[in-house]
């Protein structure tokens, strides 16, 4: 009876080695953790950015582009299909908003808190709707804390067929239609109905309207200016990720 149960265990043992077991009390910071622990299939988990309390990221797992080797990003934001209202104030793009499955802004103070105890990377993708895709990579990417309006650094742009819409952004502060933080004299948040961290006022509009097929009023959309110099042209398709330097 002992042997048996000896021999059991072992078998259990070999088993679990090989299909990749989270242990208990496994706290990912981010997707790139998750996918170190063997998980390559893109959806949505539990990270931890502070504390105990977890937050429900999409983490896509695998890229697309061909230079790359590692999956484990984690999106921070993404439009695709126009279901969620991205026209908010600055409280819910402190915090977040939106469904994880689909759209979704992850928050300021998240990706604050999500940046600090590592240097991340940042991947643009984009899709127009004529199935067109290409991205935008930068190879530093952080967001400062609240006090300081939640500053945009962002560089080291390597070009995905989609252009340089983001660098000119760099060191800008967090806009939102009831927080002006912009450089502008007007309000660029209220003017191309987004949120970002606009200048006076923007080369890319990730958080504007998503007008859909066809649709080609000027500026509002989700612009990536870069991609056919025309701020008449919205994205099918638009997500920002993010993955630690390795
Ligand atoms: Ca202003």
């Amino acid at each position: 009876m002992m042997a048996m149960t000896v021999f059991t265990a072992a078998l259990i043992s070999v088993f679990t080695a090989s299909v990749v077991s989270v242990p208990d009390g496994f706290k990912p910071a981010d997707c790139s953790d998750l996918y170190k622990a063997g998980q390559t299939v893109s959806g949505i988990y539990s990270i931890y950015i502070t504390g105990d309390v977890p937050l429900w990221v999409y983490c896509h797992m695998v890229s697309d582009g061909k230079d790359e080797d590692n999956g484990g990003w984690t999106v921070i934001q993404r439009r695709m299909d126009g279901s969620v209202d991205f026209y908010r104030g600055w409280e819910e793009y402190k915090r977040g908003f939106g469904a994880t499955e689909g759209e979704y802004w992850l928050g300021l103070e998240n990706m604050h808190q999500l940046i600090r105890n590592r240097k991340y990377m940042l991947r643009v993708d984009l899709e127009d709707f004529t199935g067109r895709k290409g991205f935008a990579q930068y190879s530093t990417f952080s967001v400062g804390p609240e006090t300081d309006g939640y500053k945009l650094q962002v560089s080291g742009f390597k070009d995905g067929a989609a252009g340089d819409s983001l660098s000119i952004h760099n060191g800008m502060k967090f806009s939102t239609f009831d927080k002006d933080q912009d450089t502008y004299d007007g309000n660029c948040a209220k003017m191309w109905s987004g949120a970002f961290w606009y200048l006076g006022c923007y080369y890319t509009n990730p958080n504007g309207l998503y007008l859909g097929q066809g649709n080609t009023r000027y500026a509002v959309g989700i612009v990536w200016s870069s991609w056919k110099n025309d701020y008449r042209v919205s994205m099918k398709f638009f997500s920002m990720k993010i993955r630690p330097v390795s």
